[in-house]
């Protein structure tokens, strides 16, 4: 089928069946924020739900795209279906990405269970959150039963993408002290697995003693985040990565958890696109209004302070700016 002869209903017809012509179709829609994918997440949504996300967080070259890859290998001799996105600007996760490296992705790429896609950081409506929960979707709603979500882990925006999976694993590796930090400090959400990859470095066993300490710390939760060390090149360990993520979803299926955080993660995503959205809109109408920007420059010359700039622009933009206090002049 030629590039415009999707319609929506062939496009749902193709997306339900796993056709990837029709997947990358679709996912192509998604990023540029054409009408037609939202209809069409629109039509699949209620079909949705049968896939568990998996997260893929960490530094940029920890090892995220080549773990996922040995993942991938493993869990498709299991014969389960696979997606894989990755929103990774910096190393994005393309055919020739890992062509000549011991884990051929290439291999991947012809596998008719695995669809892979690397994520644009283009200009989405509601940003890339919005762009990988769609993407998400349509893979759900093609039956893949696994879906891998690769982010580097750093930002307000990594962190919305992340936060629809259903199972979110730390990637580090020795030498990766600024995650440690964060993660030290509570300004990194603890994950619910991490993988220590490059176990080969002389310095693994020092991280993985220093992570191990750092959870320690959080005794009160259910779930205690374990650490693995792996070694995707070699595929060593991927396969008790593999096993602890399992164990995760066996953790949080039962007595019905799974659901809960699902319900937390959507609610989530609803308010992170809806909050990109709004910025969006309120920086649109205030660059495009004079009056309004009018208000700005008054600031700076002190004659109207901050905060009653604020109502005056959320009242004129939202119409939200009378909500309290008396009026600003
Ligand atoms: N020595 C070693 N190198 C690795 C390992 N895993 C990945 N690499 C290499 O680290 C580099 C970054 O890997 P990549 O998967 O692209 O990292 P990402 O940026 O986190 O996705 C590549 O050159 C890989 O070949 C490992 O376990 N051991
Ligand atoms: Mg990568």
């Amino acid at each position: 089928m030629a590039r415009g002869d999707w319609t929506r209903e062939t496009l749902a017809a193709g997306v339900r069946e796993g056709d990837r012509r029709a997947l990358a179709r679709a996912i192509t829609l998604v990023e540029n924020s054409e009408p037609l994918a939202y209809d069409l997440v629109r039509d699949l949504y209620p079909e949705t739900g049968a896939a568990y996300a998996i997260g893929v967080t960490g530094p940029p070259g920890v090892g995220k795209s080549s773990l996922i890859s040995a993942l991938v290998r493993h869990v498709r001799a299991q014969e389960r279906t696979v997606g894989v996105i990755s929103v990774d600007p910096s190393s994005p996760f393309t055919k020739g990405a890992l062509l000549g490296d011991r884990i051929r992705l290439a291999d991947h790429f012809l596998d008719p269970g695995v669809f892979i896609r690397s994520m644009g950081t283009r200009g989405h409506l509601g940003g890339l959150a919005e762009a990988t929960l769609q993407a998400l979707l349509l893979l759900d709603a093609a039956g893949k039963e696994l879906v891998f979500l690769e982010t580097v882990g750093a930002g307000q925006s990594e962190v919305e993408v992340i936060g629809i999976a259903d199972t979110v694993v730390l990637v580090l590796m020795p030498g990766s002290g600024d995650s440690v930090q964060a993660l030290k400090a509570g300004i990194m959400e603890i994950p619910d697995v991490i993988a220590i990859n490059k176990m080969d470095h002389p310095a693994a066993k020092t991280m993985l003693n220093e992570v191990r300490s750092i959870l320690s710390l959080d005794r009160e939760r259910a779930w205690r985040p374990p650490v693995v060390l792996t070694e995707a090149m070699r595929g060593e360990n991927v396969e008790e990565l593999w096993s602890k993520i399992e164990a995760h979803r066996a953790f949080l299926e039962s007595e019905g958890e799974l659901e809960e955080r699902r319900r937390r993660n959507l609610a989530g995503e609803v308010f992170a696109v809806a909050s990109t959205r709004a910025k969006a809109h309120l920086e649109g109408v205030v660059a495009d209004d004079p009056e309004l920007r009018r208000l700005l420059d008054e600031v700076q010359r002190r004659e109207l302070d901050p905060l009653s700039a604020v109502r005056e622009i959320l009242d004129k933009v939202f119409h939200i700016g009378d909500q309290n206090g008396t009026d600003p002049r």
